[in-house]
């Protein structure tokens, strides 16, 4: 079977300021939470690599830009790195971020590649982390500045801006599981720090459409949750586990109300969030113009009755695992599922519950540990990326048919780039980065996925 999509379907990939720039602060750059956290808690990091080493986007843009001509892209998503623009989140402009944003974004369109560009990508500027980052209400403020002055200096070069990536993680991770910095272990403020993030955007959005013509919208991991069984608890756990990791969040954003079950909840157990009635009225006004999808591993998830080892501070009603389903085909490098079909799931989620509201495939893709192990003859023989990113475009493409309003895939990412926690532990690019060289060659990916760009799909 043929599988061709729509000629102007967006092909490229993406990345984010911080996993690709490289740290230069001799550039002025302001310190942002990755870049503390990197150093100061330098054991939590895989091999302790710091955000100083990443692929060198920042020093390397042009040749980078010219690799993905060279792939046939035609679209790519990078992040503006707040503290590289205004180093302590509020100030003074640093004028030679505003130099290589334009030069970037430049060389991009120069190359017929469209920048997609997001404001925040979990990089929260130090000095205003130091002020409680997203918990506190003023930080809303501090972003909304940030956004409106990143309008004022590059839309006439941006193709479709974002306001944030996952806004789910930074609460999540920061304030909930102990894996990005501050390291908090708190619900309420875990809470209060998504509400927060929720209303910056919509502040952003705001601002955008009142002032310019283009496009905004927001890049969401939409995990698809399936129950381990069909027995009445793993169903009802399943259920508590949308409500609280995507429903809360995309509802807010792409139905304009939190669901009423959330607050029912939260109240019950006193975790609620200062809500303001204003609040509720800017939320149910923003509208976005186009989605984006992070999609890597779907959530399963079992009953309270089934855990082994209940510890954490929440109620018992809450409790739900998200676990790794024995007998499921893995990607054992990241210990994650490899679950392509809900490619499909998601497409009609957004479909039938979102208002079929366009969107694009902003993240997806296969880290793997090793990878040197598969080089032959100079070059990575990544079969394993090319059957993965294939059947996710499969289900993708069956959606497609059926009338989901898919405009493009960018995959994770162009050339292996630092990760949050594991640095450089997972090869995720089209582009195998040599550590110690420096050197950037294509992988056998890069070049099928060129194929699939120049021929609009594949056999
Ligand atoms: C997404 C993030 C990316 C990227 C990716 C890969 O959630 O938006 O920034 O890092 O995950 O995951 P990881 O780097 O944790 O393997």
């Amino acid at each position: 079977m043929k599988y061709t999509f729509p000629k102007d379907f967006f092909w490229g990939a993406a990345t984010s300021a911080t996993q690709s720039e490289g740290r230069e602060l001799n550039d002025q750059k302001g310190e942002n939470i990755w870049d503390y956290s990197s150093v100061k808690y330098n054991h939590r990091f895989y091999e302790g690599v710091t955000t100083e080493h990443t692929s060198n986007f920042y020093k390397e843009y042009k040749q980078d830009i010219q690799r993905m001509e060279n792939l046939s892209f035609n679209s790519f998503r990078t992040s503006i790195s707040w503290s590289r623009l205004i180093p302590d989140g509020v100030g003074e402009i640093n004028q030679e971020a505003v130099k290589f944003y334009r030069q970037m974004l430049q060389e991009m369109k120069q190359k017929g590649i469209q920048p997609f560009i997001n404001l925040y990508h979990f990089d929260m500027p130090m000095a205003l982390q130091e002020q409680g980052g997203f918990e506190n209400r003023e930080v809303i403020e501090a972003y909304r500045r940030y956004a409106e002055c990143c309008f004022e200096l590059f839309d006439d070069l941006v193709a479709c801006w974002f306001t944030f990536n996952e806004p789910m993680i930074p609460a999540e991770a920061g304030y909930l599981h102990d894996r990005h910095y501050p390291y908090v272990v708190d619900f309420k403020r875990a809470a209060t720090v998504l509400h927060h993030i929720i209303l910056a955007h919509c502040e952003a959005v705001n601002v955008y459409k009142k002032n310019y013509k283009g496009k905004i919208g927001i890049i969401m991991d939409i995990i698809p949750v399936y129950p381990r069984s069909q027995n009445p608890a793993d169903l009802k756990a399943a259920e508590m586990a949308d409500l609280f990791y995507t429903r809360s969040l995309n509802e807010a954003i792409l139905k304009g109300k939190y669901p009423s079950e959330l607050r029912n909840v939260l109240e019950r157990y006193n975790q609620m969030p200062e809500v303001t009635p204003e609040d509720l009225d800017l939320i149910e006004q923003t509208k976005i113009d186009l989605l984006g999808v992070n999609y890597y591993r779907p959530r399963r998830v079992k009953a309270k009755e089934y855990l082994v080892d209940v510890t954490g501070i929440f109620s018992p009603e809450w409790f739900f695992d998200d676990y790794v389903m024995p007998g499921r085909r893995m990607n054992t490098s990241r210990g994650i599922e490899i679950y392509p079909e809900a490619m499909y799931d998601i497409a009609k989620k957004i479909q039938n519950d979102y208002g079929n509201i366009d969107w694009f495939v902003s993240e997806n893709g296969i880290g793997i540990q090793g990878e040197e192990a598969f080089i032959k003859e100079g070059m990575v023989q990544d079969e394993y990326r090319i059957a993965f990113v294939k059947e996710h475009l499969q289900w993708l493409h069956k959606a497609m048919e059926e009338g989901s309003n898919c405009l493009g895939y960018h995959m994770w990412t162009f050339v292996d780039c630092w990760s949050w926690i594991n640095a450089y532990k997972n090869r995720y690019g089209f582009y195998r980065m040599d550590l110690k060289t420096g050197e950037k060659t294509v992988k056998k990916s890069g070049l099928w996925f060129k194929t699939v760009i120049e021929n609009k799909g594949f056999d």
